[in-house]
């Protein structure tokens, strides 16, 4: 046993691996919600991260990163990341927790890979923890690991994150090893999602299997927990993820000249919109083009005032399903170009790429309308880094009623991704409100910053690790 005292365990560790021809290694900050997220955190409290490098093969020795992390790695095989990763948790839960978007597939090989990488990342944690640590898990890569490690080393306070929906007990019900799920979950003190109608689906499923309920779920504090049968309580609420929102603020009013620099790229007078999305078939990358091309045809938008900017971080790419939603987002650019473009003034521009943070701030400034359609999301955090980029109220938000965020950003647009004219309406409204009722759009702005910049990803940390801390 070490002695960290504080652990965070999550499926990948906050760097990317990368080995040069001539075997030098480098290590880059990866992309995600969650790093994005928890790196702030980690490094106010002086924590120790236990994940995968992103790499299969050799795991490097621990390391510290340039701000201080610790970082404890963990092997994974070629097959651990065919059948854990790719496989259970990304073809089977994923689209499972996302109500089914696409069809879920029960493999049995892939469940017992997962079982053996939760096994390993548990023994993993089990060595570094000091005695009497708290462990953060986070996400549903992890879930078998609270019960793991409960047995394991009993003396650990385990809190336990989702970062994704978690669905109706009908749809979970489908998964063959669901038995062996909840008991992974329930190893833990507490039991976190984004929001209360997460946590509320898990406590309508926990009293299928016979738990007892007490109480309540309420955001930012436990009114509701799990009676066990021997004694144990297991704490169940809400807290809604956000981001480093003072940081995001700060950096996007500092470089107001690169933002209109970049919008001037564009075409000074045009409306720019802008997409930023993992390349995911739950973000709606595909609808929210059709919606667009749609407004063009009709000729409710001129191509000539308005384009719009999709940048896409590759996500996923071997799964079948991941190839061909990009097949079909790459095809309908190519379309709506086609149909809509100049020679040199694309009414699409797509990016196929992660970009640094610097430059993605600058595109969420300059941006006119931010379109963020998911079809499913537990939170949607680009949503809230393009408030928080706006202080000064401009701009305006297309949000689908389906992302988690749409909870507390209610002066979005909101929209019904699955309904094409839903689409169509809110981004209308947006472009049209830009021209024609400023103020109102400012007000809207006004009041998302403020939500924003009081709920930071602070607030998310400290009242999960609070009420961890009180189970
Ligand atoms: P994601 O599905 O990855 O996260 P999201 O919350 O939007 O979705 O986070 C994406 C992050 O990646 C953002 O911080 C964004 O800035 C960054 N990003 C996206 N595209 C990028 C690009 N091209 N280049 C660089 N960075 C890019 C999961 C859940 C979400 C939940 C988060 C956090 O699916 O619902 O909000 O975790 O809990």
């Amino acid at each position: 046993m070490s002695d960290n005292n504080f652990v965070v365990v999550a499926n990948r560790l906050p760097v990317d691996l990368h080995t040069a021809p001539d075997g030098t290694r480098t290590w880059t900050p990866s992309p995600g919600g969650l790093v994005a997220a928890l790196t702030p955190v980690l490094e106010k409290h002086n924590g120790c991260w236990v994940g995968w490098p992103g790499v299969v093969g050799d795991a490097p020795e621990p390391f510290r990163t340039e701000r201080g992390v610790l970082l404890h790695p963990v092997k994974l095989s070629q097959a651990d990341f065919e059948g854990f990763y790719e496989g259970f948790s990304n073809a089977t839960l994923w689209p499972l927790y996302h109500d089914l978007i696409v069809t879920p597939v029960y493999d049995r090989d892939w469940w017992h890979v997962y079982r053996e990488v939760n096994l390993r990342f548990a023994d993993e944690v089990a060595a570094v923890a000091a005695e009497g640590a708290t462990v953060w898990i986070q996400d549903y890569q992890l879930q078998l690991l609270p019960g793991i490690l409960r047995q394991l080393r009993p003396d650990l306070t385990i809190g336990f994150f989702l970062h994704i929906p978690f669905p109706a007990p009908d749809l979970f019900a489908q998964l063959p090893w669901r038995m062996e799920l909840v008991r992974g979950l329930l190893g833990a003190d507490l039991v976190g999602f984004h929001l209360e109608a997460n946590a509320r689906n898990f406590l309508a499923l926990a009293r299928r299997f016979g738990i007892e309920v007490s109480g309540e779920v309420s955001t930012r504090e436990v009114t509701a927990h799990l009676e066990l049968n021997n004694g144990r309580r297991v704490g169940v609420g809400a807290f809604p993820i956000s981001i480093d929102a003072a940081a995001m603020n700060e950096w996007s009013a500092a470089d107001l000249g690169g933002a209109e620099r970049l919008h001037a790229d564009l075409g000074h007078e045009r409306t720019v919109i802008l997409g930023v999305d993992r390349l995911d078939y739950t973000k709606g990358i595909l609808q929210r083009l059709k919606a667009f091309e749609e407004l063009l045809d009709t000729g409710a938008l001129n191509p000539e005032d308005v384009c719009l900017v999709q940048i896409a971080t590759p996500s996923r790419e071997r799964i079948t399903s991941y190839r061909k939603t990009r097949s079909q987002v790459e095809e309908a650019v190519g379309r709506i170009n086609g149909r809509f473009a100049q020679i040199g003034a694309p009414v699409v521009h797509y990016r196929h790429t992660s970009v640094p943070k610097d430059e993605l701030r600058r595109y969420y400034r300059m941006a006119d309308v931010m379109l963020v359609t998911p079809f499913k999301d537990g939170m949607n955090l680009v949503a809230k880094e393009y408030i928080a980029c706006h202080g000064d109220d401009s701009g305006a938000l297309v949000l689908s009623e389906f992302a988690g965020a749409a909870v507390e950003l209610t002066q979005a647009y909101l929209c019904n991704p699955f309904d094409i004219e839903s689409i169509k309406k809110a981004l209308r409204d947006a472009v049209v409100g830009l021209h024609n009722q400023p103020e109102v759009l400012a007000e809207r702005m006004h009041a998302m910053h403020a939500q924003v910049m009081e709920h930071d990803v602070d607030l998310w940390a400290n009242s999960f690790l609070d009420c961890l801390e009180k189970k």
